[in-house]
Formats: structure tokens, sequence, C-alpha cells
């Protein structure tokens, strides 16, 4: 069935896909054409699975805006125009569900990527990856390629980075609320946990990536969630009953909420993979802290700073 390479192979996603080639920072800089044409040309793969990327959250992003748009601009542009001279003709892109208009009406389908401006706090990293999806589809009629884009919501998982400061908030809530059970501290939360999010589990995003590198061909994106919102709060309360910590939450009502909320329509995933059972929350934040928990107490460390 041809030779599949993923790239951002050793992070939240890419470790979770079965792949003959698995590119990291590692093996070279994908922000560098020469670096990246010569890995795409030393590989020559016939698909590819696109997951490398310069993420974070909320204030992640708000603090590295011109990273977030010029590390994901060039990555992307370098990775697609090093696959297309090779020959590459099916190639899964990452898109994300923040990367929608602030104000669209909900909920929010594949066709309103462009309709409008992204939220303030991450407007370069959602225009940066509105430009994947111009780049699959100039790309695919000028050359025939079948480059498609896929949208997850909120991912997380094991290998995900625990970065309390820059990271998404289920790790760095993993990772905060360990630390406080650990030393009998507080519970520190940023904003009221009002807003709501969906989350995806990062085994179903690779297995739904690795069916759409062989099955999904549409130009149109099309969103990966279970589409079942729950507030931050919930999520808190999710985290610390795991943890079975007791301790004092903190909400720091000072710290920025971001969204309030993106809630999605995934009738296009149900209709296209109708037998797919998305991983049940409780189950995933279980599976995730079993994984942090093992790896932090062996004080194993990832490619890049995972805690
Ligand atoms: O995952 P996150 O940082 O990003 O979630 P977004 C932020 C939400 O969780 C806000 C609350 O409502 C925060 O107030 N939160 C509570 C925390 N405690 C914490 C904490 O300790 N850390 C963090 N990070 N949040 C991102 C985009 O938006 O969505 C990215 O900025 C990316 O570009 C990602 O695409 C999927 O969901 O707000």
């Amino acid at each position: 069935m041809g030779k599949l390479l993923v790239t951002g192979g050793t992070g939240l996603v890419g470790t979770a896909i079965d792949a003959d080639v698995k590119l990291s920072t590692a093996d070279g800089d994908l922000r560098n054409w020469q670096q990246t044409l010569e890995l795409f040309e030393h590989h020559r793969p016939e698909k590819v699975i696109h997951c490398a990327g310069k993420v974070g959250g909320l204030v992640g992003n708000m603090n590295h805006k011109g990273e977030f748009f010029y590390d994901n601009v060039t990555i992307n542009t370098n990775v697609l125009e090093a696959a297309r001279r090779v020959g590459v003709k099916k190639l899964v892109s990452f898109l994300s569900t923040c990367i929608f208009p602030d104000n669209v009406e909900y909920p929010i389908t594949e066709k309103q990527i462009h309709n409008g401006e992204p939220h303030h706090s991450n407007y370069p990293y959602a225009y940066a990856k509105r430009m994947l999806e111009v780049q699959s589809r100039a790309y695919n009629e000028q050359y025939g390629t079948n480059y498609v884009c896929v949208v997850p919501t909120n991912i997380y998982g094991p290998n995900d980075n625990f970065d309390t400061k820059n990271g998404h908030v289920i790790p760095s809530l993993i990772y905060k609320c360990y630390m406080a059970k650990k030393n009998n501290l507080d519970f520190y939360v940023w904003g009221t946990g009002a807003p709501l999010r969906e989350f995806i589990y990062s085994e179903d995003v690779a297995r739904l990536s690795e069916w759409a590198v062989d099955n999904y061909t549409d130009n149109e994106p099309i969103i990966f969630s279970p589409s079942n919102a729950i507030s931050i709060k919930e999520v808190v309360n999710t985290i610390a009953k795991e943890f079975d910590f007791k301790g004092r939450i903190i909400w720091e009502t000072d710290k920025p909420e971001g969204q309030y909320r993106k809630p999605t329509d995934n009738s296009k995933i149900r209709t296209c993979n109708p037998d797919f059972v998305f991983t049940e929350f409780g189950k995933g934040i279980r599976f995730t802290i079993e994984w942090f928990i093992e790896n932090i107490e062996q004080g194993i460390r990832g490619a890049e700073r995972k805690f």
C-alpha cells in the first residue's frame, strides 16, 4: 500500500500513528527548505501524514505570536512543496477547531473555515493553518495531488507537552494536580471554569488519520470531534477525581480564558466513518494520567521538553 511517512513522529499524535518512517526534530528542521527536501528525497514516501507544527495552549499562543506564525507557515509550506516534488500523491495535514472564525454560526462546520477573523488569542496560528488548507487545494488543482486536511478538536493523551505555561489545558492541569497532590498544595486553575471545550483522545486522532490517508479524498476539510462540549470545571473535577485529590482548588479568575466555546458539527465524520467509536473522556484521562505518572516518576524526558 506504499510507504507512509509521518512528520512530528515523536509528538502527541505522531507517536500513536503506525508508519514506515517517523520524522522528528532530530532528523532535521522542517523550517529549513534544504533539509526538508533532502529528507523527502531520501525517504521518497508514497503517503504522508503531516503532524509536525509549532503548537501550544492559550497562553503559549498569546505570548509567541510571531513564532507560531513563522514556524508553522514555513514548516507547512516546505513539507507540502517537498512532498509534491518527490511525487507524493496523498498527504493528510492537520488543522484545528481553534482556527475557525470567532464570530461564527454554531455548531461549527467545515464550510466556515475562512468566514471571518479567528480569535485574537491565536490568530497567527489560525491563519498559518488556514494557509495549509489553501496550499493543499491549490496543489490538488495544479498538480493533481490529493492533499486533504483534517480538523481535530482539542487533542489530549500520552506524549503530550506537560508544560504548565505554554501547554494545553489538560496536560497543564494533570501536571498541576499531580504536584498539588504530591506536595499537599492547592491546585491552581486558570479562569472561572465556565468555558466549554470538546476533547479528542490522541489514539482516536491517530486511527482517524490512518483512515483518512487511505479513504478520505475531499478537498473540503473534515472535523474530527466527538462533539461533546464539557466545561473546564468538569475537566478539573475529572482530573482531581482520578488523582483522588482532596485539597483546595483555586480558580485564578484574573487568568485568560480564550474562546468561550467552539462547538462543532461532527456529522461529516459520523457519515464517512459510521463505525468509529470515540474514547470516552474519563477513560482517556485515566490512560493519560497513568502514562504521565509512569513517565515522570521514571524521569523519562521526551525529545522535546515534556515536563
Ligand atoms: O488548551 P487551551 O490552553 O487552549 O485551553 P484553547 C484553555 C482553556 O482552559 C481556557 C482554561 O479557558 C483556560 O482558562 N485553563 C484552565 C487552562 N487552567 C489552565 C491551565 O493551567 N492551562 C491552560 N492552557 N488552560 C487552543 C489554541 O485554544 O486550542 C491553540 O490557542 C490550539 O491554538 C488548541 O489550537 C487546540 O482551547 O483555549
